[in-house]
């Protein structure tokens, strides 16, 4: 029951510890949500990211909008927060001198594209700028270490945030381990990553967390060797937890698909 996941108990469970909020490039206070379903504005192309399109919101998900470039199909909506610096109030780039670009992928001609421009435009409720929340600086440093818990944006199904393990630090990067996943869906990103997140974001935002995987550790791990100095993290800590069922074969691959599922799974 994706529900009755929480925190408290498997924090308990795992004997482990959130990473600080300070690790994060989040508001301290997550912003509020006043966009509205409809609403159209400016977003960085995710698909090439040196344009800029017009998109249409198709959900909100805590402090997360559903995005949907105009002139583009069904099966490439993509999530950004709504203190993202990927978007912006329609009439920001003319007023940088810029030109809204069609989407990659647009679905008609290039020829119909200014045309089709002035008529998604025309009527269309736009949000508005007090919607759009300033984007929060990076922390300094790389303040992530091996073991630490977060929730994480699941890359391959990005509608979902799940509890998630520090795995590595190299540099300023994180090695993002999904909890339960065996793997699967790990990624390294930046530090300053907006796809990561407090322990407790989903909840204090009114985001669905989902809930470990099934191949995840009700176990303690064993406890610290008596007299350990402080130590590098070791190869150990980069290892799956314990595992009480059975391993599964692996998950299948849906090669090609990557990027263009739609929905849910
Ligand atoms: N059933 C889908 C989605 C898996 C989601 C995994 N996340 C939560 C880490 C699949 O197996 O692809």
């Amino acid at each position: 029951n994706k529900d009755s996941f929480s925190w408290e108990e498997y924090l308990k469970e795992t004997s482990a510890t959130p990473a600080p909020p300070a690790c994060f490039r989040q508001a301290r206070v997550p912003p509020s949500n006043d966009f509205k379903t409809g609403m159209k504005l400016e977003a960085r192309d995710p698909r090439n990211s040196t344009s800029v399109c017009i998109a249409t919101v198709m959900g909100l998900t805590g402090v997360r909008l559903r995005l949907r470039l105009d002139g583009s199909d069904n099966s490439n909506d993509f999530w950004r927060l709504v203190d993202s610096s990927d978007i912006q109030p329609i009439g920001s780039c003319e007023k940088n001198g810029d030109m809204l670009q069609p989407p990659l992928g647009f679905r008609m001609n290039a020829s119909s594209w200014p045309m089709f421009l002035l008529r998604t435009l025309n009527g269309a409720e736009m949000a508005p700028a007090t919607a759009f929340k300033k984007e929060p600086p990076r922390p300094p440093q790389n303040l992530f270490r091996p073991g630490m818990k977060l929730e994480a944006v699941d890359k391959k199904n990005p509608y979902l945030i799940c509890p998630a393990t520090v795995g590595e630090v190299k540099g300023d990067e994180v090695f993002v381990m999904f909890d339960g996943w065996r793997g699967a869906f790990d990624y390294w990103c930046l530090y300053e990553s907006r796809d990561m997140f407090p322990v407790g974001w989903c909840s204090l935002t009114t985001h669905s967390l989902q809930a470990p995987g099934n191949s995840v550790s009700l176990q303690k791990p064993p406890p610290p060797l008596p007299a350990s100095p402080p130590c590098k993290p070791s190869r150990r800590s980069l290892q799956p937890p314990h595992r009480l069922t059975p391993p599964m074969p692996p998950l299948p691959v849906r090669k090609g698909v990557r990027g263009r599922r739609p929905k849910s799974e």
